[in-house]
C-alpha cells in the first residue's frame, strides 16, 4: 500500500505520514524543505519496515508538481491513499487592508496547488483502478470569521471541490473524503502571524487544541474503512471549540 502525503515537512501532514508508516504503508513524501524531507524519510525508514520516496517542490508550480509527479518511479505508481493536505493561512485582517502578496500565497497553495496535484494524480488512480483522496478543508471552509476572508474563501473552495471531487470520482471507485479541522497546534499560527511565536502561542492559551496526530488519526480512520464505505466529511475540533468563533478559555 502506498500513501502519498503533500506537506508532510511539518504539522498535520508529518503526523499522517508516521501513522501511515506505523500500519506498513510505503509513504510519498512532499515538501518545499528538502532537508527536512531527508530528515524525516531517515527516520520513517529507520523506525518501520517500510520504502520512502521524497519530492521535492513548490505545489504551488505546476512545473514543478508535473515533473515531480513524472519523476516517480513505475512500481509507486499504484498509490492508494492521496493526502491534500500542503496549506496555509498568511495574514489576519480586513479585507481593506488586504496584502495582496498574502492572498495570492493562499490561493496558490490552497487552491491551485491542491487542484495541480489532484490533476496530475487523479487521471493515475484512474488508471489503476482504484484510490482515495483526501483533502485537507478547515472549519475556515464551512464558516467565516473576522479578518480570515481570503483563507476562509480558499478553503471554501476545498469544501466545494471534495464535493466537486466526489461527482468526477464516482464512476472510477475513487472514494473522496474532506477532513475539516478546527484549532491544530502545528506551525500554522507561526506561519499565519509570519514567525511571530509569541503571537502564535497566544491563539491556543487558555485551551487544549487538537493536536496534529488527532486529524493524523481521523484521516488514517477514514482511510482503514472497508471498500464499500467513503467517509465523504467530518468536522473536527477541540471539545472546548462550538465552531469557527465560540471557544472556552480558562
Ligand atoms: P504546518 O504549517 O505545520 O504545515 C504545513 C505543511 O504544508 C508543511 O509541510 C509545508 O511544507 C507545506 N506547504 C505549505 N506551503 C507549501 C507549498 N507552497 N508547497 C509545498 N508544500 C507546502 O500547518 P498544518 O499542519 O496545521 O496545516 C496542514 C493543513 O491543514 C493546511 O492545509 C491547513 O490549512 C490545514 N488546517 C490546519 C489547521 C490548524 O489549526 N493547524 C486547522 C484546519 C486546517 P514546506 O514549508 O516544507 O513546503
Ligand atoms: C485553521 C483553523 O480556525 O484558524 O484552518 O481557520 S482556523
Amino acid at each position: 500500500m502506498i500513501a502519498l502525503i503533500t506537506g508532510a515537512t511539518a504539522g498535520i501532514g508529518k503526523a499522517t505520514a508516521e501513522l501511515f508508516a506505523k500500519n506498513g504503508y510505503n509513504i510519498i513524501i512532499t515538501g518545499r524543505r528538502k532537508e527536512r524531507l531527508e530528515e524525516f524519510s531517515s527516520h520513517l525508514k529507520a523506525n518501520y519496515k517500510i520504502d520512502v520516496l521524497t519530492l521535492n517542490f513548490d505545489v504551488r508550480k505546476l512545473s514543478e508538481v508535473e515533473a515531480a509527479v513524472n519523476s516517480i518511479p513505475t512500481d509507486w505508481k499504484k498509490i492508494n491513499v492521496l493526502v491534500n493536505n500542503a496549506g496555509l493561512a498568511v495574514g489576519l485582517g480586513p479585507i481593506q487592508d488586504g496584502i495582496i502578496d498574502d492572498w495570492e500565497r493562499m490561493i496558490d497553495t490552497n487552491i491551485k496547488g491542491l487542484l495541480y496535484i489532484t490533476r496530475t494524480l487523479a487521471p493515475l488512480m484512474i488508471q489503476n483502478g482504484f484510490g482515495h483522496i483526501v483533502n485537507i478543508g478547515s472549519i475556515a471552509g464551512k464558516e467565516v470569521y473576522a479578518n480570515g476572508n481570503v483563507y476562509c474563501a480558499t478553503k471554501h473552495a476545498v469544501d466545494a471541490l471534495n464535493k466537486a471531487m466526489r461527482i468526477d470520482m464516482l464512476p472510477h471507485g475513487i472514494k473522496v473524503t474532506g477532513i475539516h479541522p478546527g484549532m491544530v497546534e502545528t506551525e500554522f499560527s507561526i506561519v499565519r502571524y509570519k514567525g511571530d511565536e509569541e503571537r502564535a502561542k497566544n491563539v491556543y492559551k487558555g485551551l487544549q487544541p487538537l493536536t496534529a496526530e488527532d486529524i493524523a488519526d481521523t484521516i488514517y480512520w477514514a482511510a482503514s474503512r472497508p471498500a464499500h464505505v467513503n467517509i465523504s466529511d467530518v468536522i473536527i475540533t477541540p471539545t472546548v471549540q462550538a465552531n469557527a468563533t465560540n471557544t472556552i478559555r480558562k
